[in-house]
């Protein structure tokens, strides 16, 4: 008798007709097979899908160069298809279901003739954690299939585990022909199913990603009683050798990666990493809130990474302990066979290939690298993973940060006053899509817990769900926001972030530990100046106040442009955020 597994396959199967079909098991062995496979016989377009990369500088590292357009997730054709549109909100792209997968049939019809379906089992979270989630993902390119290796925990066993049941989440994804035209990445939420086609990038094609540990995951943990978040998950260990975990949330490109690795500009503070991108927030027996990381690797954003910005990330890309280490559309030095990227260590080559092969010189004006090149690369080869990234119960955490980037009117760090206070404060979370002139602020793009593109759900309820699981909390983790981007006069960063990002998590963690006292001001609390331990750095006394100011009539209109942004989620906009609202509304008189 066939399993529900073996039976939704030929399924997949019968639809899309590819000429083999082939079970992974997610071994080192089968990842050298399949990067040979990607060498030899796949191609995209004229080029290989893999390329050796020099094995002596760079040891079992290979470059991948993709689609040229196919190079970044594309929210225009990203659609969550619950039954009804005001359950998918205002927040994200809606198709009838049954429209959605009438149309996905006929592109994914006879989309794998010629290829070879792989099919891939793997867990998001530990194997024996209660918070992981079995799935299974069909797709036809090597690059995919040795990519999910690396990022989740793929092995045969979870066809055993998934055994007779029904319960497992359903990825299906084809490249297609590339062809933008027939591009959609559709999320089915009733059905635990993502269905991708015309696209091999990450966020669009490692489903476990962003489509199932975010945006399905989403969708079960409101069921469910849990949360998904876009967030780092870390632990820091004091002087004294006692470890915090802590959580943060910050939208793209305000240094999620190098915060979670930081290399710690405060002597006797040590960061251990969990997690880089997301985290699954449970409640746990003793009523506190348990983070694990669903994934098992970094699908990272390579410019401006050097040992100078994240050296603990340089060593894990040269570990080579597990796992190939892949490079997608990052710049090749054609005379060493090294990847390279603006911002990487060195000079610049001599001889560039750039990510799409051809000649590059750095008078031509552009980038040699795409700007979104990424490496892949498992968790296990970081020199910073924490000892705890494999206990199934995953780590009590003390405090949640949730930041973007605003060059003016937000405090470096302020606290909320308590848990719902603190959901008001992620809820209108905003980041700038431009760095901002002196005294100018540049377009606001509000992005709720950064889970604008990712919540599964009409985000007015996502709020309701946060009070909600909040209330079951006995012993609720304090709730941060926090800004490293504040500018002065002349446009220059205030607070110099990267290692000294420390000092604003040293003091969280004074207070998670109930070392220090702060400053009551309308919008939460404050720290008072010289509880911060800012021994050996030169920011003059004004500066310093000028990170921690109220600034009235600022906080008047960004009151107006919260308020305009919340409004769209109507009705489902929980009354305890309005309350709050009109609360610090009053506060601020
Ligand atoms: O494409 S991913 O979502 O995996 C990476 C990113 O966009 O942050
Ligand atoms: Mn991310």
């Amino acid at each position: 008798m066939a399993t529900p597994v073996e039976k939704w396959v030929e399924e997949q199967a019968r639809l899309a007709k590819p000429d083999k079909i082939h079970w992974c098991d997610g071994s080192e062995e089968e990842a050298r097979t399949l990067m040979e496979i990607g060498m030899k016989q796949e191609k995209i377009g004229e080029t290989p899908v893999f390329q050796e990369l020099n094995h002596k500088t760079w040891p079992n590292a290979y470059l991948h160069r993709s689609h040229p357009t196919d190079v970044a997730r594309t929210e225009q054709l990203t659609f969550v298809c619950h039954p009804t549109k005001d359950q998918a909100g205002p927040n994200n792209n809606w198709m009838d279901p049954k429209e959605a997968k009438e149309k996905l049939a006929t592109l994914t019809d006879g989309c794998m003739k010629g290829k070879t379906m792989y099919v891939l089992p793997y867990m998001m979270g530990h194997p024996d954690s209660p918070y992981a989630k079995s799935c299974v993902q069909v797709t036809d390119i090597t690059y995919v299939a040795v990519s999910m290796g690396i990022m989740t925990r793929m092995s045969k066993n979870v066809l055993d585990k998934i055994g007779n049941s029904e319960n497992f989440v359903k990825g299906t994804h084809s490249v297609g022909d590339f062809d933008t035209n027939k591009r959609f990445i559709m999320h089915f939420p009733q059905d635990s199913l993502v269905w991708s086609i015309g696209s091999g990038y990450g966020g669009n094609a490692l489903l476990g990603k962003k489509c199932i540990s975010l945006r399905i995951a989403s969708c079960l943990g409101q069921k469910e009683g849990w949360l998904a978040e876009h967030m780092v998950v870390m632990g820091i260990q004091d002087p004294q050798g006692k470890i915090t975990y802590i959580c943060a949330a910050f939208p793209s490109a305000c240094g999620k990666t190098n915060l979670a690795m930081l290399e710690s500009a405060l002597p006797g503070y040590k960061v251990w990493t969990i997690g880089d991108d997301i985290a699954w927030l449970n409640v746990g027996p003793d009523g506190r809130l348990y983070a694990i990381n669903p994934e098992a690797g970094f699908f990272g954003v390579a410019p401006g990474t050097s040992l100078k910005t994240n050296p603990n990330m340089v060593h894990t890309l040269k570990a080579a302990k597990v796992y190939p280490t892949l490079f997608t559309n990052v710049a090749l030095d054609l005379d060493k066979n090294e990847p390279w990227w603006e911002g990487a260590d060195g000079a610049v080559p001599k001889r560039v290939a750039d990510w799409q092969g051809k000649p590059w010189t750095s008078e031509g004006g552009t980038k040699a690298a795409h700007a979104n090149s990424r490496f892949t690369v498992s968790l296990y080869n970081a020199p910073t993973l924490s000892q705890e990234f494999d206990n199934p119960r995953g780590v009590p955490i003390s405090a949640i940060l949730m930041g973007g980037k605003r060059t003016q009117l937000i405090p470096l760090v302020m606290e909320a006053f308590d848990w719902a206070h603190g959901v008001f404060l992620g809820a209108r979370i905003g980041s700038e899509t431009t760095a901002a002139a002196a005294g100018h602020i540049g377009h606001l793009r509000r992005d709720p817990m950064a889970m604008l593109p990712f919540c599964g759900y009409n985000m007015g309820d996502y709020f309701g769900h946060w009070l909600n699981v909040g209330k079951k909390l006995k012993h609720p983790p304090k709730i941060y926001s926090v800004n490293w981007f504040r500018t002065d006069d002349d446009g220059r960063f205030i607070w110099p972030g990267f290692g000294d990002n420390i000092r604003v998590i040293k003091w969280i963690l004074d207070r998670a530990n109930g070392r220090v006292g702060a400053k009551e001001t309308p919008i939460g609390l404050v720290p008072n100046v010289a509880d911060l331990d800012l021994s050996g750095l030169k920011i003059a006394k004004d500066k310093m106040e000028k990170l921690f100011e109220v600034d009235r009539p600022g906080w008047q209109t960004e009151l107006q442009s919260i308020d305009s942004f919340l409004s769209q989620f109507g009705d489902h906009l929980p009354a305890e955020i309005r309350c709050l609202r009109d609360d610090l509304a009053k506060k601020l008189g």
